[in-house]
């Protein structure tokens, strides 16, 4: 050993107890944060600091911090490895996680000494922050709740694993052209990811196509041979995931497509390379886009493809962790509980019994029961056109073993079925895994529930529907594997990283205790009554509209007064969650104020934001009314201080920290019984805005913790509308009954708000009067009679800030760790394993 590296070990050595020496990749002292960054500065961007563009700047702080949590993220791996500890695989087709760095730095609890070192080398780290691009691998929020549970997982040291697509193209970035959406594609890697490791030692095989052959093996078995059109390579990309203040750092592994070389060489050696690079291209298709639909299907062949793919990468990977551990393939269900988020995993039942049944021998019995005890499915929809179904021919084409081993699934489910309902045979079709009603279909959400031993709703009133309507005869059928799990959203993102100011009061007066326990908020209920605690309440809540009012100037080019109330619905744009219904009121309370010059009425801005699938033609035609009636209202001097309308474009996680702390009116206006959750009505009632909402989802819930009295309720509850359905609802009869509905109806349809175009809206006018199947018309009363409850409520402001601190205060239920300590009791049986100190630093 050289003298000097004896020299800098004797300093190391001699350094105190319980301090790290300032080389030390994981200190987290100033100093050495500094040297870090300018040190990846330098070795991973190859840039000085006078030269770095800004986004040098942010990838040398990602690299810094991402340094920071690799000790704890190889002993969390380690530790569960020694102790074989039961681990939740989270399977799921999206993950919505919104930008990494803040979050980070709120986990380590290093946000304010790396605020100080990068202002000590000049540098804003909010600017630093703002360079991130998000990872939109997700459309709403079936994704978003996946990015709050794992999350819940790491700081609650469950031992989990987050399995999903590395897509290239997340979803895509929207625009507004003259009023219409406009969707471009997402580059979100273009600069590079630093979060993620790539792992290529672990990559798997995943056969697409062919045909099967049955044989006998050597030992006068009879095995079944799968013998592919094509082959491709997954290769898990690994992000950590870490706590909140906990030794955990938990794994999100997402699966990228690659060509397989033994592929490409055999195509090689035909002297066919052009045709080569073009398999290669195919091959990596598989995980190239997030297809940007939700509740809506088409049965798209790379969609099988790309479910298929990550799932058998996922089962794959489990395998080889429990081969690793030293455990038999047999006690996998002791090891892992896979969730399936949704039906987008579902064919890994199918999958798991293959590769049991077919690669490790294990009798169909004995794997089936395996595969029972490993899955538990979650729903998330109770519309009949979003539940996946895939045409038969498709899936034989894509999945023929996969086929074969759901027919043979089938006839023994259906046996058991004809036991239970002796002779009742249409039940037996209607519960059957294909459907052949028609066209024959392989019906996911069957195989997910004869192959799971728990089958969840969302909400307590969506999990109640499902067992009432939806999936009403496999309840009959087993009704023990049917239980509720109501969503929740994580604190640390939604309040302790988005409303920073918020952070800090709450903290002031009953500590800090609540970002890792959130039922603790409600000790902030006596302050509801405390004038002086009231007015820092409004003060913050005005800062915070201050800042979106400055982020909708530079997205909108739109001003808007600060002072106005701040009334937002933000989600996916679709006719059952009536975007159009608030288009309807905004455009009768400019027809009111036009016809009554000196109504006095409380100043409102209306903030849209939300994303239309690119097909949904009704979707899109519903930004553009939003924007049509926002162009004239926001241009009339006559209302322009009273009313503004904004859409904003492009919302999306990032978007959504802006936007939860500003808000005081949150729209959740569903057709009661159609949202099966909604988790954005949960962000908004955590940071203090009240909810106009239906009887629908979570908001019963919301509702019943807050209070009826701050909760502005309206609109047939699922019961009525299901006995309206009935009766045979016919919108008409509301028309002559609200005689503003009509005026507003016609008012759009003269071309008012669309340069006198009378054609641009009609299909949306039509459809109102003569089907309205989520029937705006019949709730449009009730919903503009309860806005005008709203207007009074917001002009005594003492009274609307005391609602907003009882909104807040009562919200403990509504974190993901009430949710995911549910998961883990009653479906996962998992449980804490605090990560020990394993690797020698
Ligand atoms: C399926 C097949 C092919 C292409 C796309 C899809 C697809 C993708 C995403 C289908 C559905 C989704 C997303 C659904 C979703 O976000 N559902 C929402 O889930 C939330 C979390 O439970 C609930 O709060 C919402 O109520 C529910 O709408």
């Amino acid at each position: 050993m050289a003298a000097g590296a004896q020299a800098a070990n004797a300093a190391d050595s001699t350094t105190p107890a319980g301090t790290r020496p300032e080389h030390d990749r994981s200190s987290l002292s100033r100093e050495s944060l500094k040297r870090a960054f300018l040190d990846h500065l330098l070795y991973t961007q190859g840039k000085s600091l006078d030269i770095a563009s800004k986004n040098d700047l942010y990838q040398s702080l990602a690299h810094t911090v991402r340094d920071r949590l690799v000790p704890s993220w190889f002993d969390t791996t380690a530790t569960y490895q020694k102790r074989n500890a039961r681990t939740v695989a989270y399977l799921s087709a999206e993950f919505l996680m919104g930008p990494y760095l803040g979050n980070n730095l709120l986990s380590l609890g290093i946000s304010h000494e790396i605020r100080l070192a990068m202002s000590e080398l000049g540098l804003d780290l909010d600017e630093l922050l703002r360079q991130e691009e998000e990872p939109g691998l997700g459309n709403g929020g079936l994704g978003r709740l996946a990015a709050c549970f794992i999350e819940s997982l790491a700081t609650l040291e469950v031992p989990a694993i987050g399995y999903g697509i590395r897509y290239e193209y997340g979803i895509f970035y929207q625009t507004i052209m003259d009023g219409w959406q406009v969707e471009n594609t997402d580059a979100w890697l273009r600069y590079g990811n630093p979060w993620e490791i790539q792992h290529a030692e672990w990559a798997v095989q995943v056969k697409l196509g062919g045909h099967t052959e049955q044989y006998t093996d050597d030992s006068g078995r009879f095995r079944v041979r799968w013998v592919p059109e094509k082959t491709v390579a997954g290769v898990p990309f690994d992000s950590p995931i870490p706590g909140y203040r906990v030794g955990t750092t938990n794994t999100l592994r997402l699966w990228r497509a690659e060509a397989t070389e033994a592929f490409d060489f055999h195509v090689f050696n035909r002297g066919d390379y052009l045709g080569a690079v073009s398999k290669k291209v195919t091959s990596e298709n598989l995980s190239k886009v997030l297809y940007p639909n939700d509740e809506s299907l088409q049965g798209k062949e790379l969609r099988l493809e790309q479910q298929y793919f990550f799932v058998s990468c996922s089962l794959q990977d489990m395998l080889r962790l429990q081969r690793q551990r030293g455990q038999p393939v047999t006690s996998f269900h002791k090891s892992f509980a896979m969730q399936l988020n949704d039906t987008h995993p579902a064919i890994g039942v199918a999958e798991l019994m293959r590769l049991l049944v077919d690669e490790h021998l294990v009798p169909w019995e004995r794997a089936w029961d395996i595969t029972r005890q490993t899955f538990a499915y979650t729903n998330h929809t109770l519309l009949p056109e979003a539940l996946e179904r895939w045409p038969l021919e498709l899936f034989r084409r894509v999945l023929p073993r996969h086929l074969e081993i759901i027919y043979e699934i089938n006839a023994r489910f259906l046996n058991e079925a004809r036991i239970h309902f002796f002779g009742d045979e249409t039940r037996i079709a209607r519960l059957s895994l294909i459907d052949e009603t028609g066209e024959r279909y392989v019906r996911m959400a069957h195989l997910a529930c004869v192959g799971s031993h728990a089958i969840n709703g969302v909400a307590n009133l969506h999990s109640e529907l499902l067992k009432r309507d939806l999936l009403k005869d496999f309840y009959a059928m087993w009704p023990e594997k049917f239980d509720s799990m109501t969503n929740g959203v994580t604190p640390r993102r939604w309040v302790a990283l988005s409303n920073p100011r918020l952070t800090k009061l709450i903290g002031r007066c009953i500590g800090e205790d609540w970002i890792k326990d959130w039922s603790l908020i409600s000790n902030l209920e006596p302050y509801a009554e405390d004038a002086a605690f009231g007015s820092e309440w409004r003060a913050i809540k005005r800062a915070n509209k201050v800042d979106l009012a400055a982020v909708i100037l530079r997205k909108t080019g739109i001003r808007v007064d600060p002072d106005s109330m701040f009334d937002v619905q933000v989600k996916r744009i679709h006719e059952y969650k009536r975007q159009h219904l608030s288009a309807l009121h905004i455009a009768a309370l400019y027809h009111r104020l036009k016809s009554q010059r000196n109504l006095d009425i409380a100043p409102r801005t209306f903030i849209f934001g939300g994303k239309a699938a690119p097909g949904y033609a009704r979707a899109k035609l519903m930004i553009k009314l939003i924007t049509s009636i926002g162009d004239v209202i926001n241009s009339d001097p006559d209302v322009r201080d009273r009313l503004k309308v904004v859409f904003l474009p492009n919302y999306s996680v990032t978007l959504g920290q802006w936007v939860y702390p500003a808000a005081e009116l949150s729209e959740q206006i569903s057709l009661a019984g159609k949202e099966a959750s909604g988790t954005g009505n949960m962000k908004f009632a955590m940071n203090g805005a009240l909810t106009i909402g239906t009887m629908d989802g979570a908001n019963i819930e919301i509702r019943e913790e807050v209070g009826e009295d701050q909760f502005f309720l309206f609109g047939l509850t699922a019961e009525e509308v299901y006995a309206m359905r009935r009766e045979g609802y016919r919108p008409l009869d509301y028309l002559s009954r609200d005689p503003e509905l009509g005026a507003v109806l016609d008012l759009i349809r003269s071309g008012f708000f669309s340069r006198g175009d009378s054609e641009l809206f009609a299909p949306l006018l039509d459809d109102l009067l003569h089907h309205d199947p989520y029937m705006l018309l019949a709730d449009y009363s009730s919903y503009a009679a309860c806005q005008a409850r709203v207007d009074e409520a917001y002009r005594d402001t003492q009274a609307w800030t005391r609602m907003s601190i009882l909104n807040t205060a009562r919200t403990g239920k509504f974190s993901s760790d009430r949710a995911i300590r549910e998961y883990c009791e009653r479906i996962w049986k998992a449980h804490p394993v605090p990560v020990e100190k394993l690797y020698a630093r």
